[in-house]
């Protein structure tokens, strides 16, 4: 699932509930597609507090945990999984740091300068390496090999 064929990587990416409200999911797929990457698949869907929680599971112990839960499933998501060379490091890189409010200054060519407001509201997710993006595909998609493709979750 992490590599396709001719040596691509794929990786997880994500438009969180306010990249979504605030209408960056256009821009952001443009910023996607001049970036060379492959959109294989895409899902709208409204994340339930269960599938938050399970999503972030690494996070379950953190004190923000709550707090981030309640932001995932304040609005619908899209899912994509991103095709390309390096796909995990080129899309973290294109997303820039997790304090959207940091990335401002430090990465304002960033997605998350673009779109993010602070260290919590920070519009995108991207795997943070080719074991995450493995376990994040087979989260939210199966049968991605044969392009055969269907969401393990309700879409809505
Ligand atoms: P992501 O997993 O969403 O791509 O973000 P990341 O790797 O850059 O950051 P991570 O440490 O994995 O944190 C996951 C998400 O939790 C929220 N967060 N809030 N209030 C806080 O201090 C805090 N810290 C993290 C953010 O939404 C972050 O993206
Ligand atoms: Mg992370």
């Amino acid at each position: 699932l992490g590599n396709g064929a001719s040596g691509e990587e794929r990786t997880l990416a994500m438009v969180k509930p306010d990249g979504v409200s605030g209408n960056y999911t256009d821009e952001i797929k443009r910023i996607i597609v001049e970036a060379s990457f492959s959109i294989v698949n895409e899902m709208f869907t409204q994340l339930d507090k269960e599938t938050a929680s399970a999503f972030y599971e690494e996070h379950s112990s953190r004190s923000f945990f709550p707090h981030l839960v309640t932001y995932m499933t304040s609005g619908p998501v899209l899912v994509m999984l991103l095709e390309k060379r390096n796909a995990v490091s080129d899309w973290r890189r294109l997303i820039g740091p997790t304090d959207a409010g940091k990335a401002k200054i430090s990465h304002p060519h960033s997605i998350r300068a673009l779109c993010g407001k602070d260290s919590e509201r920070n519009c995108v997710h991207g795997s943070d390496s080719t074991s995450s993006a493995e376990r994040e595909i087979k989260f939210f998609f199966k049968n991605v090999v044969s392009g055969d493709t269907a969401s393990q979750h309700d879409e809505l």
